[in-house]
């Protein structure tokens, strides 16, 4: 049973069905008024400000097939009651690391991630976080892992190498223990650009993973378990 909804950037949330089935529903589904066609089929309304002869073509763009008995599975991040965390951090450009530790921090305290259910660990650089990724991962103590670093190609003649190590390494850390490895290591031209991640004018990506890591250990926790 298939239905369409309109389909915008606010987030996703749930909504009932005539038969009482959940479906998918967007801001703009919520905004606007709404046709019921039957019980499953449903249509948004353009906004006032799209025209008349670019109201198909919104509509088009703007709608998702959503089938009412398909389940859709996501991580939560609201509810990260059990879960626990480690952040594996490089000390190397530690004038950029540190502030992205803070920003992960900061993450999971406003994600009402107790402190006791996190810990850090250093270690020298880039090059060396996924082999401790990978162990900590292993270990069955954590939810999910979150690596932090920032290799700086300005810095660097062998920036390929550590940048490339650092991904693919975090990446198999992932894999082979079964548990999510987050990648927060920034990968930059210049120093000025791992700033502006860093808590700059490009925000804190070191709170961005935080936050991803959450919801992963959460769509692990409570939908991945077979
Ligand atoms: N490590 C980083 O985390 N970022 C860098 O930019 C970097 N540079 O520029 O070389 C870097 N190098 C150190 C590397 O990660 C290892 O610690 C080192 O090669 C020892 O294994």
């Amino acid at each position: 049973m298939a239905a369409s909804v309109a389909c915008g950037q606010a987030s996703l949330s749930c909504i009932s069905t005539a038969k009482g089935s959940k479906m998918l529903s967007t801001g703009i589904f919520a905004r606007h008024s709404l046709k019921r066609f039957n019980s499953s089929k449903i249509q948004a309304t353009p906004p006032p400000s799209v025209s008349d002869s670019n109201a198909n073509r919104w509509r088009k763009s703007n709608t998702l097939t959503v089938y009412a008995a398909v389940r859709q599975l996501t991580g939560s991040i609201t509810k990260p009651e059990g879960l626990r965390f480690v952040v594996v951090a490089a000390r190397f450009n530690d004038i950029i690391t540190k502030p992205l530790v803070d920003g992960a921090l900061e993450g999971f305290r406003r994600h009402s991630v107790r402190e006791e259910d996190v810990d850090v660990i250093w270690v020298p650089g880039s090059f060396e976080i996924p082999l401790v990724a990978q162990t900590v991962a292993k270990s069955g103590k954590y939810h999910a892992v979150i690596c932090i670093g920032a290799v700086v190609r300005g810095a660097t003649t062998h920036y390929e190498a550590v940048a490339n190590s650092a991904s693919s390494g975090v990446l198999s850390a992932g894999l082979n223990s079964g548990v999510p490895c987050i990648f927060g290591v920034l990968t930059c031209d210049t120093m000025e650009q791992a700033m502006d991640r860093a808590g700059g004018k490009v925000g804190n990506k070191g709170y961005e993973a935080a936050v991803t890591a959450i919801e992963m250990a959460s769509l692990f926790q409570h939908h991945l378990r077979f």
